[in-house]
């Protein structure tokens, strides 16, 4: 099959069959290349040399559910923090200071925060909200539908909550104890609510290449505005622990997809799986933002990667705007991501009346 004739026509806007998105998924040598150039000209004809940063804060490590590949999980003995209301409401005025765009306050699924219906956690976005403009994600796990308008009035932009597959009997294995629908439908509840959704997947936990293509299309298909592939990084402790490192090519290759077959979404350059190496190549496959951006000596941790790059500043905002700028690209400004995040919910709200 014709690589090049099957990347020109998604450039184009045009769709593509399951076949010839397994050939892009899979293809190797030269052809890699011509993928990843071709999801680069898309984005950047989206968004120019703009590249949008998320402040990454796991500010609870505590968790009640047993994923099998997340170091986390509640049967892994490990140390724990949760930081406290003052703390992350400190920490993301210092990552709005530092000209990161959007901040990410992720937490376990953890009793103390749950409890009183996440009042925590909209205590803090609340609190946030008071001071700054900023973009703010909330990464909380699978929450009730009526709390979804909660964090929307206290000014919460985007929910994430990655599927990781849609291949429901891989889903069970992986997220132990948990629904597959309830996890789904976080997406549509975020977006019915006002707020934007992110869907992810894994790469490396088992599916196959079907499985690839159907979680593309699935996430796509949610009208997601943000999604994400990242690599499988074992953890010890886990019952995944020996499974062994992969190579990250088919998370490139799904986020080029990705790219390719939804123009203006928004897809994130981790850097949590390889650390600030591994910035360049996602950029180079097509990612718009850059995500897992970690301050130093704060005592927080990544999640694939726990400490990998943290303390010796390798993760900070200055390093990665000097290598991004090293690469011919510019940070976006706090006013720009705000007006994309606006017109994004401009949208979605309108997509809203449609649903119902
Ligand atoms: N607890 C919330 C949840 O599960 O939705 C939010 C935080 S959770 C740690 C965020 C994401 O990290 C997971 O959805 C998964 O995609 C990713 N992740 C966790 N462990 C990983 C690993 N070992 N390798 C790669 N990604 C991982
Ligand atoms: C990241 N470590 O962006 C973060 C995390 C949660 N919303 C995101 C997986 O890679
Ligand atoms: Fe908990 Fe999220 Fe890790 Fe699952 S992925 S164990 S829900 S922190």
């Amino acid at each position: 099959m014709d690589i090049a004739e099957i990347t020109e026509k998604l450039s184009k806007g045009e769709s593509a069959s399951d076949v010839e998105i397994k050939a892009l998924l899979t293809a190797e040598g030269e052809d890699r290349e011509t993928i990843f150039q071709a999801a680069r000209e898309v984005r950047d004809r989206v968004f120019g040399k703009k590249t949008y940063l998320s402040g990454f804060m796991y500010f609870s490590t505590y968790c009640r559910n047993d994923c099998t590949f997340c170091y986390f999980r509640k049967s892994n003995s490990i140390d724990r923090y949760r930081k406290s209301t003052d703390e992350v409401v400190k920490l993301s005025n210092m990552i709005a200071d530092a000209g990161i765009n959007i901040v990410d306050l992720t937490m376990g699924e953890d009793p103390m925060l749950i409890n009183n219906d996440y009042q925590g956690l909209v205590d803090i976005v609340n609190a946030i909200r008071e001071t700054t403009d900023i973009p703010i994600m909330v990464s909380p796990g699978a929450i009730p539908q009526s709390t979804f308008s909660r964090f929307a009035d206290a000014g919460a932009d985007i929910v994430a909550v990655y599927q990781e597959t849609y291949n429901r009997k891989l889903f069970a294995e992986r997220r132990l104890g948990q629904d597959f629908d309830f996890r789904r439908n976080q997406k549509v509840w975020a977006m019915e609510s006002g707020m934007l959704a992110e869907d992810g997947m894994m790469v490396g936990i088992g599916e196959t290449l079907d499985d690839r293509v159907d979680a593309i299309r699935n996430m796509l298909a949610l009208n997601c505005d943000q999604v994400r592939a990242m690599t499988f990084v074992p953890q010890e402790g886990t019952p995944m622990e020996g499974d062994g490192t992969v190579g990250t090519v088919n998370e490139l290759l799904a986020m080029a997809v990705m790219r390719l077959l939804k123009h203006d979404v928004m897809i994130p350059a981790t850097l949590d799986v390889e650390g600030i190496a591994g910035m360049q190549p996602r950029l180079d496959a097509g990612a718009s933002l850059i995500t897992s951006i970690i301050p130093p000596h704060e005592e927080l941790a990544g999640v694939a990667q726990s400490c990998m790059d943290i303390d010796d500043g390798s993760r900070s905002v200055t390093h990665v705007i000097q290598m991004l700028e090293d690469m011919g690209r510019r940070p976006a400004t706090m006013a720009e991501c705000r007006r994309m995040f606006d017109a994004r919910r401009e949208r979605v709200s309108h997509m809203k009346l449609s649903y119902t």
